[in-house]
């Protein structure tokens, strides 16, 4: 089984790191593929850094696609351009945040969420709305953390994550953290221990997803909203993702 796990941002240790985790959990018969997009912003920390990290997301979808991957991640925990990338293959997308959840509320009856900066908060909690996990999730907590900050070795994000970890254990009545970021996937076993609590990340998350589904022979349904794209001609810079309009 192949899978393409890309991180949509364009840090190249971070993509490592990512791809590191992945294979660190992956199934014997798994082969991880990590890529980051050509372009684009090298953290996200914005919404207009999420709509510009999607484009680059699926143009790593339609790179994959010319490899016969069996399933794609997208690692970065705003999910970005995840139902447009689902819309280009038959393979199960999963993103991180959608898999954290996923997980979380199959170990806790009420978990917290704990993020980078506080204004990407909000980004995590349409996502809780979106995919309907609100009332599972007791808080989106920030650490104010720069995404970056977790690459660098002499900084203190993991004592400033640690500390936020702990509050929302003590105070927000869950069983469970759910880690706001890609960047954080080297820091969970970590935590679990320090914190005596389960501490999910996404990508491991992602990957054990996908290969469930993967395995089970479900993929991305070609019926309704996620079909592939009606083919069209695209002008400017997307001319190279023009098709010619299905005439029959
Ligand atoms: C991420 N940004 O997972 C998100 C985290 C965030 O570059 N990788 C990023 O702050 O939303």
């Amino acid at each position: 089984m192949q899978i393409h796990v890309i991180n949509p941002n364009t840090t190249a240790s971070m993509t490592d790191k990512i791809g590191a985790c992945a294979n660190r959990v992956a199934a014997e018969s798994t082969r991880i593929h990590v890529s980051q997009p050509e372009s684009g912003p090298v953290s996200i920390e914005s919404h207009f850094d999420e709509a510009i990290s999607a484009v680059g997301v699926l143009e790593e979808i339609r790179r994959g696609e010319t490899l016969a991957m069996d399933a794609y991640v997208i690692a970065c925990f705003g999910d970005p351009g995840l139902l447009a990338a689902r819309e280009l293959t038959r393979a199960p997308v999963i993103g991180i945040a959608e898999a954290g959840f996923h997980l979380a509320t199959l170990i806790s009856t009420r978990f917290s969420v704990v993020t980078t900066l506080s204004r990407t908060a909000i980004i995590a909690e349409h996502l809780l709305d979106q995919y309907g996990f609100r009332h599972h999730c007791r808080r989106v907590r920030a650490t104010d953390l720069p995404v970056l900050e977790l690459e660098n070795p002499a900084g203190n994000a993991y004592q400033a994550l640690l500390e936020e970890c702990q509050r929302a254990r003590d105070e927000d009545g869950i069983g469970a953290i759910v880690l706001g970021c890609g960047g954080m996937a080297d820091l969970t076993e970590r935590l679990t221990h320090d914190l005596q609590l389960p501490v999910i990340e996404g990508v491991s998350a992602a990957i054990k997803l996908a290969e469930s589904l993967v395995s089970l022979g479900l993929g991305t349904s070609k019926h309704g909203d996620l079909a592939f794209p009606r083919p069209k001609p695209f002008a400017g810079r997307f001319a190279d993702w023009s098709q010619e309009p299905d005439r029959r």
